[in-house]
C-alpha cells in the first residue's frame, strides 16, 4: 500500500494511526501541503479530490480518511477499530464525524488561507478563528465522551476509529495553543492513546518529512 501523506496533515495522521494499529506496512509518499504540492497536476490530476491522504491499494486510489479507515477495517478486521454492535458502531462513527466534519474543515489549510488571502484577516484573527472552532467542537466532544460509553479510550477499552480522529485534532489544538483545560476526558483519552506505540509512531514529529 502507498500512503500519500504530509507530516502535519491530521487527516493523514488518522490513517497512519489506523495502519499502525492494524500492523499494516505501507510506503509513504510525501506531498508538501504548505508548498501547495497537492494542487499540482501530478497530484490533483491523478487524485481528483486533491487532498491528503490518498491510499493506493490494489492499484485503486482511495480518498477521505474515514472511508479509508473503514476500508482497512473491512479488509483487515483484526484488531477491530469499530465495535461489533450497531449502536456502538454508530457512536464511534458519530464521534469520528464530529471531529472530521464539524471541527477539521473549519480549520483546514485552504479555509485558513482563504481567511488570510481573500478576506484579509491577520495572523492573530486567524488564530482566534482556529481556537474558536476548537473550543466549539471540543466542548461537544467532551460532553459526548463524558456522558458514558467511553472507557480507557473513546469507546470502551480498546483504541478505535474515534481515537484515530481525536488524537490528531488535539495535536492541532496544541499547535495553535488552544486552552485544553476544559476538556479533561478528551485529554485523559489523548494521554492513554499516546502511551501506545501505534499513536507515537504516527505523530508529526516522527515522520521522515517533518521539518
Ligand atoms: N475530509 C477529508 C479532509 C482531507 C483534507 O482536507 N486534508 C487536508 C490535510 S489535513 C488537506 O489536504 N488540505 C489541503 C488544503 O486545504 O488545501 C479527510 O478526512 O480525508
Amino acid at each position: 500500500m502507498k500512503l500519500y501523506t504530509y507530516f502535519r496533515s491530521s487527516a493523514a495522521f488518522r490513517v497512519r494511526i489506523a495502519l499502525n494499529l492494524k500492523g499494516l506496512a505501507y510506503e509513504a509518499v510525501f506531498i508538501h501541503l504548505a508548498k501547495g504540492e497537492h494542487r499540482q497536476p501530478e497530484y490533483s490530476g491523478r487524485y481528483p479530490q486533491g487532498l491528503l491522504p490518498t491510499l493506493v491499494d490494489e492499484a485503486e486510489a482511495l480518498s477521505q480518511s474515514l472511508a479509508i479507515i473503514e476500508y482497512l477495517e473491512e479488509k483487515h478486521p483484526r484488531p477491530a477499530l469499530l465495535p461489533k454492535d450497531p449502536l456502538g458502531r454508530a457512536r464511534v462513527r458519530s464521534l469520528s464525524l464530529l471531529v472530521a466534519c464539524e471541527i477539521h474543515p473549519l480549520n483546514n489549510l485552504r479555509t485558513l488561507q482563504h481567511l488570510k488571502r481573500a478576506l484579509g484577516l491577520n495572523e492573530q484573527q486567524v488564530s482566534d478563528w482556529y481556537r474558536h472552532w476548537i473550543a466549539d467542537g471540543f466542548a461537544k466532544l467532551e460532553t459526548d465522551l463524558a456522558r458514558g460509553g467511553s472507557g480507557r479510550y473513546c469507546h470502551g477499552d480498546s483504541p478505535g476509529m474515534a481515537d484515530c480522529c481525536l488524537v490528531p485534532q488535539v495535536f492541532n489544538a496544541q499547535r495553535y495553543k488552544a486552552d485544553l483545560a476544559p476538556y479533561p476526558t478528551i485529554m485523559r483519552i489523548f494521554g492513554a492513546c499516546m502511551e501506545l506505540e501505534a499513536f507515537q509512531r504516527a505523530q508529526p514529529a516522527k515522520q521522515p518529512d517533518a521539518e
